[in-house]
């Protein structure tokens, strides 16, 4: 510009704003016409297709142990009991010492318990879980104890070397067999329907008293759980003033419960993972 006359100044000025304005204009058209196109690509790659069927997923459902102590679970957190949990690998102590097993009694047998190289022992039953929140708690007592429990069985139709067991401990003051017999008959009656229940004597290391409770499903006496007041050396064991407190005690096996419910034949079905089967629950 400092080259040009002063008349050719204003002139090529003009022009010059002329291409300018040109130029602005047509990067503004190309700047429309790519947004666009970018729109349009993105509105077509995340189209969604609401017509297209859905893709079918094998929908899991709950095992049929597990839904029977869901079922078990709920009757006793519904008369205020708590969920108690421990260790599957357990010591001689817990499993049978402080639940009043004689040092020689068969149940210790190398026959009919897993016994691991350590000298630890896979736990029979859940009653250890009982000892241990005993020992870390004061009465009063209200706890149920669902869990794996393992014994040397050989497997049949009817035993399986893993199972579950459901065990009720309470301990309280003036507990009598009378609240054994309510609760047991409640928790039945809840679980099976009304049916006729009965209570035969029978024997546990752990409780003195002991009985066995059949219910009559189906025209047949069935025997569904053991039972008892809890033996005063148990509670000696733990701590508990036996002349103070009381307490009742059961257990039952989960398996055996779900067979029957369902009209399970075999306790190999419910560890077959056989879908066949699965899917009929
Ligand atoms: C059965 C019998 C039973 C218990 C379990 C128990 C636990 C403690 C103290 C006293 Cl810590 N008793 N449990 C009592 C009676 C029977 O199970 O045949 N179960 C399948």
């Amino acid at each position: 510009m400092g080259k040009l006359t002063a008349e050719e100044r204003p002139k090529i000025g003009a022009l010059a704003n002329e291409v300018k304005e040109m130029l602005q204009a047509e990067l503004d058209q190309k700047r429309t016409t790519l947004q666009a196109a970018q729109i349009e690509a993105q509105l077509e790659s995340e189209a969604i297709d609401v017509t297209m069927p859905g893709v079918y997923r094998l929908q899991g459902r709950t095992h049929p142990i597990t839904s029977t102590v869901d079922r078990m679970i709920d009757i006793f957190v519904g008369l205020g009991y708590t969920v108690a949990t421990g260790p599957e690998m357990e010591t001689d102590y817990y499993n049978f010492e402080a639940l009043n097993f004689l040092a020689d009694h068969p149940a210790r047998d190398m026959q009919d318990t897993l016994y691991l190289s350590d000298g630890n022992i896979l736990r029979t039953h859940t009653s250890s879980v009982q000892i241990r929140y005993m020992e870390a708690n004061e009465p009063p007592v209200r706890i149920i104890m669902p869990g794996r429990c393992y014994r040397r069985d050989t497997v049949d139709a009817t035993h399986s070397a893993v199972f579950h067991q459901l065990e009720i401990l309470a301990v309280d003051q003036g507990l009598t067999f009378t609240d054994l017999r309510g609760t047991i008959k409640i928790f039945l009656e809840t679980m099976f329907g009304e049916l006729p229940i009965r209570f035969r004597p029978s024997f546990f290391p752990f409780t003195e008293p002991s009985a066995e409770v059949d219910v009559q499903w189906r025209g047949r006496w069935l025997e569904v759980m053991g039972c008892g007041m809890v033996d005063p050396n148990v509670l000696k064991a733990v701590g508990y003033d036996p002349e103070v407190y009381t307490g009742f005690a059961a257990g039952l096996g989960i398996e055996r419960i779900a067979m029957v419910l369902h009209q399970i034949d075999d306790i190999r079905r419910l560890y077959a993972s056989d879908l066949r089967f699965l899917r009929q629950f």
